[in-house]
C-alpha cells in the first residue's frame, strides 16, 4: 500500500518568483536616502536628551539632585519623576513608573531626564547630576524568584485530557529541564525619538516605534496632554523585530517631557551600549517537562511547567507566555496535554516582544522531546515526528482549536525527500562512526523540526486595522494604514495589494508615513499581521472607491465622450451622474468592470467593450463629485479564544513549515558549523516571493543567533556586560549556513487572510530550532559510546554556545577545569 504521507510529499508543487517588485525603499537605503529619525535636521534650539538610569538591580534614590547638572552652560532642563504627569504605564499591566520615583528595580532604570544644547553639555549635565543609592537585596535567577514567589500575573493552565493519568501509564517516559536564554533585538537603529512642540502645547512625536498609538497615548498621559493633542509619526524604523512594540513609548515620554518643559524641540537618541543596558530582552525560559509515549515513539502524555524571567515589569510577558504555551503542540498531536505558565518578577530590565514572541520557548522544548523519544525508542526523530504530526484532516490542539488546511504531514514528506534527509542521515551516522576514535574530527548532526505558527493576536481587540487611501487626479494613489514599516516590506505588501485592486502598476502607489493623525487606534505591528490586517483594510478602502469608479465607468459608457465631465470644463452641459447602489467594484451581473493594465474596462453582457484610462475616469470621477478617498476598517473574524478556560479559536490560520539543519562540531573549541540547511514552507499565495524570502531567510539566521551564539552576561550587580557587538555575538555572514536552500510550496487554499497570502514575519525564526537539535544530535552521537549503548539524554541549554557544545562533548575535561577553578590551582 502506498504511504499517504509519502504521497503528499509527491504531490507538492513550488512557487518560483515571478518578478517581485522590490522593497519600496530599496533605492533610497543603497544611496543613503532613506531617512530614519535621527536623520531629521536638527532645529533651531533643538535640545538633546540623555538618561540618569540607575546602576544597581534593586536600590533605594536615597538623593537625587539635578541643581548641578543645571548649572553647566548649555544644559537647559532636567526632568525627575515629579514632572510626570501619569507617572504610570505598561501595555498589558500599568505597572511601570515612566521614570522612577525612590526606588529603582533593573539596572537602567532612568530616575531622571536631562535636556543640553550640545551632546558635550549634555553628558557633563549627565554627569553632574548627583545621586545617592542605597543597595537592596535583589533576585536574579527564575529559581530565586520561585524560592520568593516573586510573580507576575498568575499561574496560567491550558489542558486537555488527562496529562497525569497518561502519564501513569505511558510505558516510557522522559523527563528533563530546559533553560532558555534571551537575546538581544540588535536593531541596527536604536531606539529614537524627535519631539516638537506645536501652538496650544501640542507635541508631533517622531518615534522608532512598532505601536505609534501606544506611543501616542503614553506621551499625552505623562505629560498631562490629551490624546488629541499629540500625533506620533513613525515613517520607518531600521529593525525593531518586537524590541519597539512596548519599549519606545517610554523613551517617546522622556523626550517629550523635556519639550513641553523647555518648549523646544528635543531629540534622544540611545548609544548602541545605552539602548542595550536599558531595554528589554527575549523572555529566558526555564521549562521542567514530563513526556510518556509508547514503544513506537507515540506521544502519550506531556506535563509542562514554564517559567520566564519577566524581569521587573510586567510589560508584555503575560501574553508572551501564554503563546508559549499555545505553541507547545507544535506539529504534534498530543491526546493528553497539561501546560502552566508563570512569569517570575526578577530585578532585570524588563522582557518583552521578540520575533516569535513565546512560540519558540514552547516549540523548542517540544522538538527536543521528540529528539529524547527518539533515542529512547531507537527510532529516527523523523520517523517519530511523522508519526505524532497533525493528520491532514482536522485533530485539535490543546487548545480546542481544529488544525485545518493542514500541509504539515506533506511538509514533512517533501522536504524529507528534498534534502535527501535518509541517505544524509545515513552518511553522517558513517561519518561520526568512522572517527569515534579520533579526536581531532569534528562531529556531524542533522535533525528537521518543524513550525506551526498561529496567526492572531491572542489578544482579541488587537485584531483590527484601518486604512486610509486617497486617489490623486493623475491616478496616483497614497496609502496610510496603521502597519509600520520596519524592514520586513510591509509597505511594499500593502503598495501592492492596493496596485492590484486598482489595476495599476506599484510606482503608482505611495505608501506614506504611519501616523496616529490618519490612522488612529492602531494595533502594534506585530504577531505577524501586519500585512493581513492592514493589507485588509487597505483593500477595503479600495474596494468602496472602486466601486463608486465602476458605476461611473458604466454611466460613462452610455454617455458620448465630448459630454463627460472632463470635456466640457465644468461648464454645465454635461448630466448630473448620481453614482447608485447596486454596484460593486466588479460592476454589476450585466456588466462587469475590470481594473486591470491602468485601465478600466467595462464588459457588457451583449460582448461590448467599453475601456477608459484610470486617471481619465478619475478625473471624471472628481468632477462629477464622487469621492477619490476612503477610509477601510477590518476586524479579523471568526476568533474565540477564551483566556479563562484556555480554550478556543485563537488564530484565524498557521503558517506552516519545516526545515532540516546540517551542522558540524569542533571536538577542541565547540564551534559550530551549520553546513547545510533546507526550508520548506507553506505561505499560501504570498504577495510578494521576494520579501517573504528574506523574511524566510532572515528570521531563520536571526533564530540561529538566539540558539547559539548571542549570550547575554551580566555583572553581580545585575547589569549587562555584553553590551556591544565586540561581546554579544550575532550572527555574521560567515555563520549564515553554507548550502541554504529555502522554497515555498504552491498552495491555493488559504482563504482566510488577505489575497491568500500567509503571514511570514515570525514563523521562520522558529525553523532555526533544527540547528540547535542538530548540535544536540551531533553531541548525542558523539558520546553514544560512551553509553554503553544505552539512550542517553545530553541537556543543552539555549544559546548552545562554543562553551557549551565543548562541555556536552567533553564533560570529562569540563569537570577537571572546573574543580581547578573552584579550588584556584591552575
Ligand atoms: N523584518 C525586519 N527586516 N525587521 C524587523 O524588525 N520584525 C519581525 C518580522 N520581520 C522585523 C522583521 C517581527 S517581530 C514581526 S512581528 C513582523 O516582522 C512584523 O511585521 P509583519 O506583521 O508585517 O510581518
Ligand atoms: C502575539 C503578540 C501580541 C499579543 C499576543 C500574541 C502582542 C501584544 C499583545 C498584547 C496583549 C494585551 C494587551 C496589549 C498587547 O498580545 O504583540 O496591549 O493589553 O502586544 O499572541 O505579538
Ligand atoms: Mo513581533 S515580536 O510580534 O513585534
Amino acid at each position: 500500500m502506498a504511504d499517504p504521507v509519502r504521497t503528499l510529499g509527491a504531490a507538492v508543487k513550488l512557487i518560483s518568483d515571478s518578478g517581485s517588485p522590490s522593497h519600496d525603499s530599496s533605492i533610497t537605503h543603497v544611496t543613503g536616502k532613506s531617512e530614519y529619525v535621527d536623520d531629521r535636521p536638527m532645529l533651531k534650539g533643538e535640545l538633546h536628551c540623555g538618561l540618569v538610569y540607575s546602576p544597581h538591580a534593586h536600590a533605594r534614590v536615597v538623593r537625587l539632585d539635578t541643581a548641578p547638572a543645571l548649572k553647566i552652560p548649555g544644559v537647559i532642563c532636567a526632568v525627575t519623576a515629579s514632572d510626570v504627569s501619569h507617572n504610570v504605564w505598561g501595555s498589558i499591566f500599568q505597572d511601570q513608573p515612566i521614570i522612577a520615583a525612590d526606588e529603582t528595580h533593573y539596572v537602567g532604570e532612568v530616575v531622571a531626564v536631562v535636556g543640553a544644547e550640545t551632546k558635550e553639555a549634555l553628558a557633563k549635565g549627565i554627569a553632574a547630576v548627583i545621586v545617592v543609592w542605597e543597595k537592596l537585596a535583589d533576585i536574579r535567577t527564575i529559581s530565586a524568584a520561585i524560592a520568593a514567589k516573586s510573580f507576575i500575573g498568575s499561574l496560567r493552565t491550558i489542558s486537555t485530557g488527562d496529562a497525569e493519568g497518561a502519564l501513569a501509564t505511558a510505558p516510557h517516559s522522559v523527563n528533563g529541564t530546559l533553560e532558555i536564554g534571551g537575546a538581544d533585538h540588535f536593531y541596527l537603529e536604536s531606539q529614537a525619538v524627535v519631539v516638537y512642540p506645536k501652538e496650544d502645547g501640542q507635541l508631533e512625536v517622531h518615534s522608532s516605534t512598532q505601536h505609534p498609538t501606544e506611543t501616542q497615548h503614553v506621551v499625552a498621559e505623562a505629560c498631562g496632554l490629551r490624546f488629541s493633542d499629540v500625533v506620533c509619526i513613525a515613517k520607518r524604523l531600521g529593525g525593531a523585530f518586537g524590541g519597539k512594540e512596548s519599549q519606545a513609548s517610554p523613551i517617546a515620554a522622556y523626550a517629550a517631557l523635556i519639550a513641553k518643559r523647555s518648549g523646544r524641540p528635543a531629540r534622544l537618541v540611545l548609544s548602541k551600549d545605552e539602548d542595550m543596558i536599558i531595554t528589554g530582552k527575549r523572555n529566558p525560559f526555564q521549562i521542567e517537562y514530563r513526556c510518556g509515549f509508547d514503544a513506537n515513539g507515540k506521544i502519550l502524555a506531556l506535563d509542562a511547567m514554564l517559567h520566564s524571567d519577566g524581569g521587573a515589569y510586567a510589560d508584555l510577558s503575560t501574553a508572551i507566555m501564554e503563546r508559549a504555551l499555545l505553541h507547545c503542540d507544535n506539529a504534534y498531536s498530543i491526546a493528553n496535554m497539561r501546560v502552566r505558565g508563570q512569569v517570575c518578577r526578577t530585578h532585570f530590565h524588563p522582557h518583552t516582544a521578540f520575533r516569535g514572541f513565546g512560540g519558540p520557548k514552547g516549540v523548542a522544548m517540544i522538538e527536543s522531546i521528540i529528539e529524547d523519544i527518539a533515542r529512547v525508542v531507537g527510532r529516527d526523530a523523523l520517523d517519530v515526528r511523522m508519526l505524532n504530526c497533525y493528520r491532514q484532516t482536522q485533530d485539535i490542539t490543546h487548545y480546542g482549536q481544529r488544525v485545518e488546511n493542514n500541509h504539515l504531514p506533506a511538509l514533512f514528506a517533501s522536504l524529507e525527500d528534498r534534502c535527501e534527509y535518509r541517505k544524509r542521515r545515513e552518511e553522517i551516522r558513517a561519518w561520526n562512526a568512522a572517527r569515534t576514535r579520533d579526536s581531532n574530527a569534528p562531529v556531524r548532526g542533522l535533525s528537521l523540526t518543524a513550525v506551526k505558527f498561529g496567526i492572531s493576536f491572542t489578544t482579541r481587540f488587537l485584531n483590527q486595522g484601518n486604512a486610509l487611501v486617497n486617489v490623486h487626479r493623475d491616478g496616483t494613489v497614497q496609502v496610510s494604514t496603521g502597519a509600520v514599516e520596519m524592514g520586513q516590506g510591509v509597505n511594499s505588501r500593502i503598495a501592492s495589494i492596493v496596485a492590484q485592486q486598482f489595476g495599476l502598476p506599484v510606482s503608482s502607489v505611495r505608501m506614506m508615513p504611519t501616523s496616529t493623525e490618519k490612522n488612529a487606534n492602531t494595533s502594534p505591528t506585530a504577531a505577524s499581521t501586519g500585512t493581513d490586517i492592514n493589507g485588509a483594510a487597505a483593500a477595503k478602502a479600495c474596494e468602496s472607491i472602486c466601486s463608486r469608479l465602476a458605476a461611473l465607468a458604466i454611466q460613462l459608457r452610455s454617455i458620448p465622450a465630448e459630454l463627460w465631465a472632463t470635456k466640457t470644463a465644468g461648464l454645465g452641459t454635461m448630466p448630473e451622474i448620481i453614482v447608485g447602489d447596486g454596484v460593486g467594484p466588479n460592476g454589476t451581473d450585466d456588466q462587469r468592470v475590470e481594473f486591470a493594465g491602468g485601465h478600466v474596462t467595462v464588459t457588457v453582457r451583449s460582448g461590448a467593450v467599453f475601456s477608459i484610462g484610470f486617471a481619465e475616469l478619475v478625473r471624471d470621477a472628481y468632477r462629477n463629485r464622487i469621492s477619490l478617498s476612503d477610509y477601510g476598517y477590518y476586524a479579523t473574524p471568526n476568533l474565540g479564544f477564551d483566556k479563562v478556560t484556555g480554550q478556543g479559536r485563537a488564530f484565524l490560520y498557521f503558517t506552516q513549515g519545516v526545515a532540516a539543519s546540517e551542522v558540524e562540531l569542533d571536538r577542541h573549541t565547540g564551534e559550530v558549523k551549520v553546513r547545510r540547511v533546507n526550508i520548506l514552507m507553506d505561505l499560501g499565495r504570498p504577495v510578494n516571493y521576494a520579501l517573504d524570502m528574506g523574511q524566510v531567510m532572515g528570521g531563520f539566521v536571526q533564530g540561529m543567533g538566539w540558539l547559539t551564539t548571542e549570550h547575554l552576561v551580566y555583572d553581580s550587580n545585575g547589569k549587562l556586560i555584553s553590551h556591544s557587538p565586540s561581546t554579544y555575538k550575532i550572527p555574521n555572514v560567515q555563520d549564515t549556513p553554507r548550502v541554504f536552500n529555502a522554497d515555498l510550496i504552491f498552495n491555493e487554499s488559504n482563504t482566510e487572510a488577505v489575497r491568500g497570502s500567509k503571514a511570514s514575519g515570525e514563523p521562520p525564526l522558529l525553523l532555526s530550532i533544527s540547528v540547535w537539535t542538530a548540535i544536540r544530535d551531533a553531541i548525542m552521537s558523539a558520546r553514544a559510546n560512551s553509553f554503553a549503548g544505552k539512550a542517553q539524554l545530553v541537556p543543552l541549554a539555549i544559546p548552545a554556545t562554543a562553551e557549551r557544545v565543548l562541555r556536552g562533548l567533553s564533560p570529562e575535561s569540563f569537570a577537571i577545569w572546573d574543580a581547578q577553578e573552584s579550588s584556584g590551582v591552575y
